[in-house]
């Protein structure tokens, strides 16, 4: 279903016949809401999201491409989740993920887009709900230049929690990360799991693809598996003030990201890179 949404944007509206849905604005190509059978949202949206262009939305899932962060001379996290993606009626098969729903996006690089970052690309993306109550992003990008060139990405999931003092994130032991308010300074995390009491901004270096994310008031497990991307971004702002997200709004999200960062992909002319992020939300904890 093609419908307006806030402030007159265009959104589309994606339901299974097992009333599982997700909703995607065709402004970022922006996944803004991903609900479960019985109605609840598995997404966190800023009670003061601005759906302005060009600001990006505050929640859901913000796409980050060709530069996550403040890692280079873009904007932070590239443009794409500032550009009006459309709907791609002839997308290349993609057979290893079946699902019950899906939608399928494109973005083409503009002659302004080229202006900031000179490579002709194009990005893909699906949005599908699986048989199993997961929610899938595949994207794929294009090189469609003639020369070669390499780009950081990710997704930035803010997952719906019941209080980040109740949550913890499993499946990063022992692994390196930056530490992004120490101006990437390395550390080794020994923890078994982190749990959140301030605020938090770690680049994982080489994570697992598989994550999770343990509610222990809910009592539920948001499953988080990757493909394509080797790190992992683990984010809360704790009360930083962040001027589009309300003042408790910090208690109900954590951000758990698969992200390309410390080795930028590379790509050859024609070439396709395809990253995955799969997520979905089990009982117990
Ligand atoms: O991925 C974590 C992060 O880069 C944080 O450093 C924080 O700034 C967050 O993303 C949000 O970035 P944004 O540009 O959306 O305000």
């Amino acid at each position: 279903e093609r419908t307006k949404g806030i402030n007159g944007l265009e959104k589309l509206i994606v339901r299974d016949r097992r009333g599982r849905s997700f909703e995607v604005y065709l402004y970022g190509g922006h996944v803004t809401s991903w609900k479960n059978e019985k109605g609840e949202e598995l997404l966190f949206l800023s009670t003061k999201a601005i759906f302005k262009p060009p600001t990006p939305i505050r929640g859901g899932i913000p796409l980050l491409f060709p530069q996550y962060s403040s890692t280079g001379p873009l904007p932070s996290h590239g443009f794409v989740r500032q550009r009006f993606w459309e709907i791609d009626t002839k997308p290349p098969p993609l057979p290893s993920h079946p699902s019950s729903a899906h939608v399928d996006l494109i973005l083409k690089s503009s002659d302004a887009d080229l202006k900031i970052w000179p490579h002709k690309f194009v990005y893909r993306l699906r949005v599908a709900l699986g048989h199993g109550g997961d929610l899938t992003l595949t994207s794929r990008v294009q090189n469609a230049d003639v020369k070669q060139f390499s780009f950081t990405a990710g997704l930035h999931p803010y997952f719906s929690i019941s209080d980040i003092s109740q949550i913890q994130v499993e499946g990063l032991q022992n692994l390196n990360y930056l530490d992004q308010q120490k101006n990437r300074t390395r550390f080794t995390d020994n923890a078994k799991f982190i749990t959140f009491n301030s605020q938090l901004d770690r680049l994982y270096l080489r994570a697992p693809n598989k994550l999770r994310i343990v509610d222990r008031k809910k009592k539920k497990t948001i499953m988080v598996r990757k493909e394509g991307y080797a790190d992992a971004v683990v984010w809360t702002p704790w009360v930083k003030k962040v001027s589009d997200l309300g003042v408790e709004d910090y208690k109900r999200f954590v951000a758990v990201e698969p992200v390309a960062v410390e080795k930028p992909i590379i790509l050859k002319p024609g070439q396709v890179w395809k990253g995955v992020l799969q997520v979905s939300v089990v009982p117990g904890a």
